[in-house]
């Protein structure tokens, strides 16, 4: 078989999975949108988790979760190193966040998503369930616009300048954490604006890539690495320049790190240096949000709504579904 044969049926494969995985993430967020509201973040978490392995199981995927629930002797399931699929397709690498903002979930609260990615085999960063600096900003920027190493004052400086606007015109968002004061701060102190989120950065990162839409600019702080990959999946295929380091500040952490394959802890990663070939990612929402609607639990229907992104070609599209076959989702 020549090579262009093989290239030409996993795009053709790879084009079909991108409505597969939709199907993922829909099955999550139906499960842990029943649990909505409930302040059992743990339960909403796992009716997730179980409803997305199930599914995962179900494609014709050779999968590796390379983001997962957490380590193997921690997480039951979806663990980092699990196989998923039914073995009989490609090699690909998968990570999820079945409920990505468990805490809005179990407060009812906007924002709150079931996601996932997938890439060929060994493209994935594999990156510890620690913390990771974070910048992000849309397309269309000079490459290297943003950086981590210069203050967060200068990084506004230069991104209004970029856009030919004044500094009072940007606006970061930023998690709402006591670690972030004083980066809070540095950017008021630029006349830029802050919009403050609870939980929910994966989407955080993806406004930035509609500004116009959303009126997010940038991107900036410390969140979670799995999450980190995520939101580096979807500006893979959306566009956008992201730039990350772990946050591996004790012993213990970079040899973690170290064993899953983290050569210089200190590294920044580009998107590239994250997801360093074609991806998919998809989202549905589980509460409203400025993203996605959440599961609408009708008379007769379930309403889903879906993003799924394709980096081989920038397509999004938005999927909103109505689920007829409701005695199968209650099975979840
Ligand atoms: C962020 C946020 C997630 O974790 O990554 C955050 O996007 C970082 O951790 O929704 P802390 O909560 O410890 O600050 C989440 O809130 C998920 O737990």
């Amino acid at each position: 078989m020549s090579s262009s044969v093989t290239v030409q049926q996993s795009q053709i494969l790879e084009r079909i999975l991108s409505l597969e995985i939709v199907r993922v993430t829909e099955r999550a967020a139906v499960s842990s949108a029943r649990l909505r509201g409930r302040g059992d973040e743990k339960a909403a978490d796992q009716a997730a988790v179980d409803a997305m392995r199930r599914e995962l199981n179900k494609l014709p995927i050779h999968g590796t979760v390379v983001i997962g629930e957490g380590e193997r002797d921690e997480a039951p399931m979806l663990f980092i190193g699990e196989e998923v699929g039914n073995r009989n397709g490609p090699k690909v690498d998968i990570a999820v966040d079945p409920l990505e903002g468990t805490t809005l979930c179990a407060k009812n609260m906007p924002g709150s998503i079931a996601t996932m990615a997938m890439a060929e085999g060994g493209t994935l960063l594999h990156a510890p369930d620690s913390y990771m600096e974070k910048i992000a900003i849309g397309p269309g920027f000079a490459k290297g616009l943003i950086d981590l190493d210069v203050s967060p004052e200068e990084n506004i400086y230069n991104l209004a300048k970029a856009k030919g606007v004044k500094p009072h015109e940007i606006t970061a968002l930023i998690l709402d954490r006591p670690r972030h004061a004083a980066m809070i701060a540095a950017v008021r102190a630029t006349g830029a604006s802050v919009a403050l989120i609870t939980d929910g950065d994966v989407a955080g990162v993806i406004h930035t890539a509609q500004a116009d839409l959303t009126g997010i600019d940038i991107y900036m702080g410390i969140g979670g690495a799995p999450e980190g990959v995520l939101a580096a999946a979807a500006l893979r295929c959306i566009g956008g320049q992201m730039q990350c380091r772990l946050v591996l500040d004790t012993e213990e952490k970079r040899a973690r790190a170290a064993k899953m394959g983290v050569k210089d802890p200190r590294k920044k990663y580009a998107i590239e240096d994250m997801v360093r070939g074609d991806c998919l990612f998809a989202a549905t929402g589980v509460t409203d949000g400025n993203l996605l609607r959440g599961v609408k639990f009708r008379k007769d229907v379930i309403e889903t709504e879906t993003v799924v992104m394709r980096s081989v070609t920038g397509t999004v599209r938005v999927i909103r579904a109505e689920h007829r076959e409701l005695s199968k989702f209650h099975l979840d």
